[in-house]
């Protein structure tokens, strides 16, 4: 495992430090309605699949949760198509399929970069999800292994595969290997601007896509103490099936929960310095800055995942962010793709 994919275990560690959950009350409903956002759609001439986010002003990050998403500034987005859902196991098959990529946790780490590493040590894997048993002792992110041949493929490792699960978000996608799907497909992942605008759905000041109260009716989350008890009242233990739940306002499905979702911003803590600018993004790999490892660049991930439990990084929020390094895919990160263009494949 690289240092790399290692840090992982202790963004993860340390996001917990600041497992601090408010939920604040009242909603009002700005955005169109799903009728007039089809009827957008189809004037902006978005790909298939992808639904036109009409631009606007927001306040982008909350002052009420996490520090990571201190100060809320007010900022403004064009517009732009966005994917309906998260990119499938069966779109994904599709790219590899025509271009015969490999990705990244298909790769043996290069003997010219890490020469102190065994042949066995370099061979490919990636991090899964393993749920520890409610008697067993697990020090904090201990439920995170590296797994040898864990890939898109066979997300949970070797033994696993993705039969019958073409639906399924595509998951062990590292951020470059999004690239490679968007520059393939002729889109481009988001920034965490026009993220967050869209996962809104239209409504402002609230904390969640629907509202601001928690329901497991409406996203795929985690319910029980995590990590050792999963409830499943949403149904579902692991990921879920593309449009399992309810869209949002712009008729975007699966912005909270499901999968983690890359955007191409690089991580900084909070928001300063966008106020009252017009698409903002990080695009300086320089300027990132995670104080948990300093040394490493990171991209903003959104949108949290089937692992996000009230107790414990609950960051189903639109505001909500975390940082990942660009070459450490896992069993619950994903991606969805915007366009400017209706010259993107379906
Ligand atoms: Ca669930
Ligand atoms: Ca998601």
């Amino acid at each position: 495992m690289t240092i790399k994919r290692i840090s992982i275990f202790v963004t993860l560690i340390l996001s917990s430090i600041f497992a601090v959950f408010i939920l604040h009350q009242g909603s009002n409903i700005l955005g169109t309605g799903s009728t007039s956002q089809a009827q957008n759609s189809a004037i902006h001439s978005c790909p298939q699949d992808m639904v036109w986010i009409q631009g606007g002003s927001f306040k982008m990050g909350d002052d009420e949760h996490y520090i990571e998403e201190h100060s809320a500034q007010d900022v403004r987005v064009d517009g732009f198509c966005m994917d309906r859902h998260e990119v499938t196991n069966v779109q994904f098959a599709q790219f590899i399929k025509e271009t015969g990529y490999i990705t990244v946790a298909e790769r043996p780490l290069s003997v010219e970069e890490f020469p102190q590493l065994s042949e066995a040590q370099r061979a490919p894997g990636s991090l899964v999800f393993v749920q520890p048993l409610p008697e067993q002792p697990v020090r904090e992110l201990g439920w995170w292994h590296w797994v040898r041949g864990a890939d898109w493929r066979h997300p949970e490792g070797p033994d696993t595969n993705i039969e019958d699960k073409e639906n399924y978000p595509v998951v062990q996608i590292a951020y470059e290997d999004a690239q490679a799907y968007a520059e393939w497909a002729g889109k481009l992942l988001p920034t965490e601007a026009q993220w967050e605008f869209a996962a809104k759905g239209g409504l402002k000041n609230a904390t969640f896509t629907w509202g601001n109260t928690y329901s497991a009716d409406k996203a795929n989350t985690w319910q029980g103490k995590f990590p050792f008890k999963n409830l499943e009242e949403d149904g579902y233990y692991g990921t879920a099936p593309v449009e399992s739940f309810a869209a949002n306002g712009y008729g975007l499905y699966d912005m909270a929960g499901n999968v983690w979702e890359w955007t191409v911003d690089w991580y900084r803590i909070g928001h300063h310095g966008k106020e009252h600018q017009v698409n903002p993004t990080v695009s300086d790999s320089s300027k990132s800055l995670d104080p948990r490892e300093p040394g490493i660049a990171k991209h903003v991930i959104k949108g949290g995942s089937y692992l996000c439990a009230k107790n414990y990084c609950s960051r189903f929020r639109p505001a909500a962010r975390e940082a990942q390094a660009p070459d450490t895919g896992t069993s619950h990160i994903g991606f969805r793709l915007v366009s400017f263009s209706d010259s993107g494949k379906g």
